[in-house]
């Protein structure tokens, strides 16, 4: 892609709206535009990141097993009377009538759904476990959306559902999502705590919040320091295993504003592992049993015949959100910086062009080209204005390497950029083994 073909609004100046920085760099950089309060129109450069990630999350429910599935946005409002949730929800629920006066609604969430569906097909223990999980937008009509797209009204969530027979066995099911989001957050670079929970309108007792550090957080959060010293490759894709890694976690503390007592954590926690901060809430999962499953009538005969409620888990995580929330994680000093996995592109050329100087240009063309046949993914910055305008622009748009092509170009070297580091000057064969890595 050429710079000046990308459709990426850059705007100069603070947007007086944005009190966060990654609210503020979204707008900035054009990759979100808001349409009204708290609904967002996603742009070329936001949608993407949002799409790597999404993908990401795909991944590590698929390598745990999960079934990916689509449920529609509009849900009739039966199912939630049937649960008992439609009155209890409150006025986070946009309530939408169709054209015969049927009450529907924007779904907040799944469970109903997912019950529903569930219900009228599965009726064994022989079908069981089930892990579904799908990537869908949600309402909530926040009272006070704010932060961009960290708090807002619609936004794009996975929410994943299990399904057992019994409650040893559900909370296999939970373990294995436990171990696939912290997966997924390492692949997204960021580093998660989980916490214990509360369980809020989804409800249940057994629930743990993800949360990953970032002091414009809105949850405050206490923690002992080794939670970060624990290494996921030591635990496998097993219940024994994965029994062990919960264990191991969860005996470290860490826990919210909501749980936190003083003597608990002086008790717990040495002074010098003592952490306080801030953080995001980006994952959220829970274990409810038949909470759901009972009122709505979901029954699976088990080994003996006799019919149970099925044992049900829930497990979200903030697609959307996760785009805000990288970038409070890795922007400082006016410096954005992608993690690999997640960035627009994967390098940016940035030539030094002028109007008697067009060679340095003809070769970014040329390196682009090349490093288009590799499928690696550049952007090519064609745009006429002075380099150090382009530094910062692309500062802020946080590709991870740039090669510039300038004064200090030296034949068939060039100048290759890691953001906050130093450049060195390499052949193009250098660069591109460098850019697969
Ligand atoms: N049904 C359960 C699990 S699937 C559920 O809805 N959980 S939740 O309410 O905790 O939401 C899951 C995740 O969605 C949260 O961890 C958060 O990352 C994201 N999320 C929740 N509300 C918002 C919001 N208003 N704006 C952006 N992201 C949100």
């Amino acid at each position: 892609m050429y710079l000046s073909k990308l459709f990426i609004p850059i705007t100069k100046d603070l947007p007086a709206e944005a009190k966060i920085k990654s609210h503020q760099l979204m707008l900035r950089t054009g990759m979100i535009k808001q349409s009204s309060a708290g609904i967002y129109s996603w742009l070329p450069l936001g949608f993407k990141v949002m799409k790597k990630i999404e993908q990401i999350v795909r991944e590590e429910q698929n390598s745990i097993g999960a079934q990916e599935m689509l449920m529609p946005t509009i849900q009739s409002s039966e199912i939630w009377k049937e649960s008992g949730r439609y009155d209890d929800y409150g006025e986070e629920m946009l309530r939408i009538k169709d054209r015969q006066g049927r009450e529907m609604l924007y779904g907040p969430t799944n469970e109903e759904l997912i019950t529903d569906v569930f219900r009228s097909s599965i009726k064994s223990y022989k079908s069981l476990p089930q892990l579904l999980y799908h990537i869908q937008w949600k309402f909530r009509d926040e009272i006070r959306p704010r932060f961009g797209v960290m708090r807002c009204k619609e936004f794009y969530m996975k929410d994943a559902y299990s399904f057992d027979l019994s409650d040893e066995d559900a909370k296999k099911s939970y373990n294995k999502m436990f171990y696939s989001y912290l997966k997924t957050f390492n692949r997204l670079g960021l580093k998660a705590i989980p916490m214990a929970a509360d369980t809020g309108p989804i409800g249940g007792d057994l629930s743990h919040e993800f949360i990953i550090l970032a002091e414009t957080g809105e949850s405050k959060i206490y923690a002992d320091k080794n939670i970060f010293e624990i290494d996921l490759t030591q635990y496998k894709l097993n219940d024994a295993s994965l029994k062990k890694m919960r264990g191991d976690f969860t005996k470290i503390y860490a826990v919210t504003d909501e749980k936190y007592k003083k003597e608990d954590f002086d008790k717990n926690v040495k002074k010098e592992n003592q952490m306080t901060t801030k953080g995001i809430e980006v994952g959220h999962i829970f274990y409810f049993s038949d909470k759901y499953s009972k009122p709505m009538n979901c029954l699976i005969d088990d080994q003996n015949g006799k019919k149970n409620s099925v044992k049900m888990g829930s497990y979200g995580i903030g697609v959307s959100r996760l785009v805000g929330a990288t970038i409070e994680a890795n922007y400082n000093n006016n410096v954005m910086k992608w993690p690999k996995s997640i960035s627009p592109f994967d390098v940016v050329i940035i030539p030094s062009i002028s109007k008697n100087n067009k060679e340095n240009f003809e070769k970014g063309v040329q390196i682009y080209q090349n490093l288009k046949k590799q499928n690696i993914d550049v952007l090519l910055d064609d745009v006429d204005e002075n380099m150090s305008n382009k530094f910062k622009k692309h500062d802020l748009i946080g590709i991870p390497y740039q090669i510039i092509i300038g004064s200090k170009s030296d034949g068939d070297k060039f100048e290759f950029k890691e953001l906050n580091s130093k450049s060195e000057l390499l052949s193009l064969e250098k660069i591109k083994s460098k850019l697969k890595i």
